[in-house]
């Protein structure tokens, strides 16, 4: 009953903390552990000396600690993150990680990746809002262990759903069922026939959740992990690295697109013919095989929305936010008239301008594009430019104008810029941009993003040695970032300088 007790005080205090670092970026070192009483004393304290992180390469930092006590959960499970020297710093992961210390005085190392990886698996530092990807040696997921994907598909495959001893769901390591690789620490799980939809999973261990992998790796608690099946047809592999407590989802349908779907609230979120994107210049799509997507939507009754362009199981392009969720996220736009038309437009192409997103963001037509009131370059380069805090969201003196002055190139072309003088340097620091002053509502940039409401924008590193100026740009139509005196290259069927009661097509 002690450790109960001390267990939900920590919590608590933890749960607290992740909602302080919600929009926070992963702190810069010194880097700490802190975690749950008695394997941690004192408990939940960022900055404890004996707890800092050592830099190991390539973005990960580890501490080793030694465990003042056992771990109070199920299965000796214990609590912890990654953070800066106190909470207002940031930490990681959203949820908090689970290591397991079946002993007093076991040693453990305690690791967090802060680099994105480019290998498809999730959590992934800037997906979806991730800082850091914690994990444990020795790991939280026994060699001895029935490593299950459990989720509410189950009984698409004639079981029963989010049964974490389900004969439909074990996964392999041995080369056999689907897994490519045997003893690689990547379990598999091959299955088809799951009726067209969105299911979700975590990966559970012998059947019980004090260990598991959610949408945060390796934690207690944490979210469901989203996929879809695009039909009985769709070949689909579950995939779970338990070294890292990551996951990934393939799929034989899902190889980048097309087809490429548009939804919205507005007017359809499922993939079908109603919501498919042509570029054979049909349906509104200005010109035929440019690789650039679209469809004109009638929107039934004047609204403020978000859309999304989908390819399945792929990625969605905005990545953050959720289209369909209270409140939607996406590509935000605005109708004012009753069946009003607007232009959805998907550019697959990849631009070489240094300027990102650098392909697969949207864009909509004048008329319905909101134009932003406000727009701000925010990070953590603020104080080295003269500010007087980094990631303060309503410092004007960081805000980006449409003037043709001060480093933007043309007046009214919804590209806004500040030119800044660089005297200390710039070393390697995170940016991206705002569109509304004192809120996180709508932001640009990152790869995978671009302009977005009700989302999180991954930043992008700029780094600019003194004395060069900093010169910020941002393309409130694409939500294409950089910095540079160069414009960002725009293609070719925006309609961005004309009239805003000109739509796109009609240029053509
Ligand atoms: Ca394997
Ligand atoms: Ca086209
Ligand atoms: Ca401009």
């Amino acid at each position: 009953m002690r450790f109960k007790t001390f267990i939900s005080a920590a919590m608590a205090l933890a749960v607290t903390c992740v909602t302080h670092a919600l929009f926070a970026v992963f702190p810069t070192p010194p880097l700490y552990v802190t975690g749950i009483g008695p394997v941690f004393d004192p408990a939940w304290s960022p900055g404890t000396p004996e707890y800092q992180m050592t830099a190991l390469g390539d973005g990960i930092f580890y501490a080793d600690i030694t465990a003042k006590g056992q771990g109070g959960g199920g299965a000796c499970t214990f609590e912890w993150k990654a953070v800066g020297s106190s909470w207002s710093d940031g930490d990681a992961p959203q949820d908090n990680a689970t290591g397991v210390a079946e002993t007093t005085g076991s040693v453990i190392r305690l690791l967090v990746d802060t680099v994105a990886r480019t290998d498809g698996f999730l959590p992934n530092v800037g997906e979806y809002g991730a800082r850091g990807v914690c994990c444990t040696e020795p790991s939280v997921v026994y060699t001895t262990d029935v490593v299950r994907a459990t989720g509410n598909f189950i009984s698409e495959l004639g079981g029963t759903n989010w049964d974490a001893s389900s004969t439909y769901t074990v996964m392999y390591d041995d080369g056999t069922h689907g897994d490519e690789v045997a003893g690689d620490s990547t379990y598999t799980l091959a299955m088809s026939g799951l009726t067209a939809g969105n299911y979700e999973f975590k990966i559970s261990f012998s059947g019980e959740w004090n260990r598991q992998i959610s949408t945060t790796g390796f934690t207690s608690a944490g979210g469901n992990i989203p996929f879809k099946s695009l039909g009985p047809a769709d070949n689909l592999k579950i995939l779970a690295d338990v070294k890292h407590g990551r996951t990934k989802i393939v799929s034989n349908m899902a190889v980048p697109g097309p087809p490429f779907y548009g939804v919205s609230a507005a007017w359809g979120l499922s993939m079908n013919s109603s919501t498919v994107l042509f570029d054979d210049g049909t349906c509104g799509d200005v010109t035929a095989g440019d690789k650039i997507y679209s469809r004109a939507f009638a929107v039934n009754a004047p609204t403020q929305y978000t859309l999304k362009a989908q390819q399945g199981v792929g990625p969605e392009y905005p990545g953050t936010g959720s289209v369909g969720g209270f409140p939607p996220g996406g590509y935000p736009f605005e109708t004012v008239t009753t069946g009003q038309i607007i232009l959805m437009q998907f550019d697959t192409n990849v631009l070489a301008d240094s300027y990102v997103p650098n392909t697969r963001y949207v864009w909509t037509d004048p008329v319905s594009r909101r134009i932003p009131p406000y727009v701000q370059a925010i990070g953590d380069f603020m104080i080295d430019l003269g500010g007087a805090g980094n990631w303060n969201n309503s410092d004007p003196n960081f805000q980006l104008l449409d003037n043709g002055l001060n480093g933007d190139v043309v007046a009214g072309d919804n590209i806004f810029a500040a030119t800044f003088a660089n005297p200390a340097g710039v070393p390697s620091r995170q940016y991206k941009a705002i569109g509304l002053q004192g809120s996180w509502e709508y932001q640009f940039g990152g790869a995978g993003d671009g302009y977005t409401r009700n989302g999180n924008n991954p930043t992008i590193i700029i780094d600019v040695p003194a004395p060069a100026n900093v010169i910020f740009q941002t393309d409130a139509t694409t939500g294409r970032i950089g910095i540079g005196g160069n414009l960002p290259t725009r293609p070719p069927t925006i309609n961005a300088q004309a009239p805003t009661d000109v739509a796109d097509w009609m240029l053509y």
